[in-house]
């Protein structure tokens, strides 16, 4: 409710992360006196206000970018601080406009394996994140959407027609602690605990409706209701691409003809966080460049190829071994198969540098 209190919140937030000088993310810099001036009496019709939007940002200072959607109206009721967020993160305009759907079907054969010989990737994954048709995000999910949303989707992924794709919903209710956290480890499952989905508001009601669906193979699997509605994820060892994307496709096929998705003509498919909008994929390797990640300049080289560096856990964790996951570090404002290209064109030029590095 936008209550003199939660005005005052707002109000205290913005000091806040003004006087903290250790605070750099994208919130910090575009959260300006003159949008919250503007912003903060606004609420959608669901009643999200501007204090939603920038919650997890607020108590995390260390977030990179820290504001969520609360539901996808809050793109445009909050499109003063969205806007230059997301132009600064994808270099999209509030006129842009994503480009119409192209995941790559029938051209997955020309992105050949990366490393054939695999002296440098390890594995390769590629996710996209979906939302349901006339749900909004997690903090305005009630305990009862968690379970029809599960059904809902528990129902198409019964539907699988591929004969590889086909597999089983674990939800996370009921499951051993044992087994979920062999699933963590693996890189299979979402963690449990993330403190930028938790100060957003992100984890109530959890482990209801929240799951993971994947294949025999645990090459085609599904989340389900941890940051977005659906991720589905392809990934396999090595570093066939073309193979990897193909699985997604065909994964993505199947289940968009039983459930719709949230789609925007302007934002392309929703997401809770703005950096996975448009074509909400990311395209990764684990990968080991000894030499390369070495150079003094090497954020500079991945940000002139559009690449983002996480640590071997995911986002905000640290690098093992030398292993780093890179992937694109664009979603918005190019189309599926553009960002998959977007990974797949860096990391040749990675391994080449590194090749040629004495
Ligand atoms: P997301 O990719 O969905 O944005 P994270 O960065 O948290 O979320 O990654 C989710 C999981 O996927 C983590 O366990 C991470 O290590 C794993 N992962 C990412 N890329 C790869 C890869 N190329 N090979 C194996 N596991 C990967
Ligand atoms: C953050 O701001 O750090 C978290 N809310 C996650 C942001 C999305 N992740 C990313 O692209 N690094």
């Amino acid at each position: 409710e936008n209550n003199a209190f939660n005005i005052k919140k707002i109000e205290n937030a913005y000091k806040t992360l003004q006087d903290n000088s250790e605070c750099n993310s994208l919130l910090k810099k575009h959260l300006t006196q003159s949008v919250v001036d503007k912003l903060k009496y606004k609420k959608t019709k669901l009643g999200a206000t501007l204090y939603d939007v920038i919650r997890s940002g607020v108590f995390n200072p260390d977030a990179s970018v820290g504001v969520y959607a609360p539901d996808s109206e809050s793109y445009k009721v909050f499109a003063a601080l969205f806007d230059p967020i997301i132009q600064e993160y994808h270099g999209f305009g509030p006129n842009d406009k994503q480009p119409d759907v192209d995941l790559g079907e029938g051209r997955t054969k020309e992105l050949e394996p990366l490393d054939p010989d695999g002296k440098y990737i390890i594995s390769t994954r590629i996710r996209c994140g979906r939302a349901l048709n006339g749900y909004p995000f997690n903090p305005l999910l009630k305990n009862d959407d968690y379970v029809a949303m599960q059904e809902k989707v528990k129902k198409a992924l019964a539907q699988v027609q591929d004969a590889d794709l086909k597999g089983t919903y674990y939800p996370l209710e009921g499951m051993k602690k044992e087994t979920q956290n062999k699933l963590i480890a693996d890189h299979f499952l979402f963690k449990e605990g993330d403190r930028h989905l938790q100060h957003a508001n992100a984890c109530r009601f959890w482990p209801v409706g929240r799951g993971i669906f994947h294949n025999n193979d645990k090459t085609f699997l599904i989340w389900v209701n941890e940051e977005d509605h659906l991720r589905l994820i392809s990934m396999e060892q090595g570093s066939d691409v073309g193979k990897c994307l193909d699985r997604l496709i065909r994964g993505v096929k199947n289940i968009e003809k039983v459930v719709p998705f949230a789609r925007d003509p302007h934002l392309g498919y929703l997401t809770f966080c703005p950096t996975n909008l448009g074509s909400t994929v990311r395209a990764s390797v684990h990968i080991k460049l000894p030499k390369v990640s070495a150079r003094k300049d090497f954020k500079e080289i991945t940000d002139r190829l559009k690449l983002q560096v996480r640590g071997i856990h995911g986002e905000h964790s640290d690098s093992e071994g030398g292993v780093m996951d890179i992937s694109n570090k664009q979603r918005l404002g190019l189309s599926e198969y553009q960002a998959v290209r977007q990974m797949y064109d860096g990391i040749k030029e990675l391994i080449k540098m590194e090749k040629e590095s004495k």
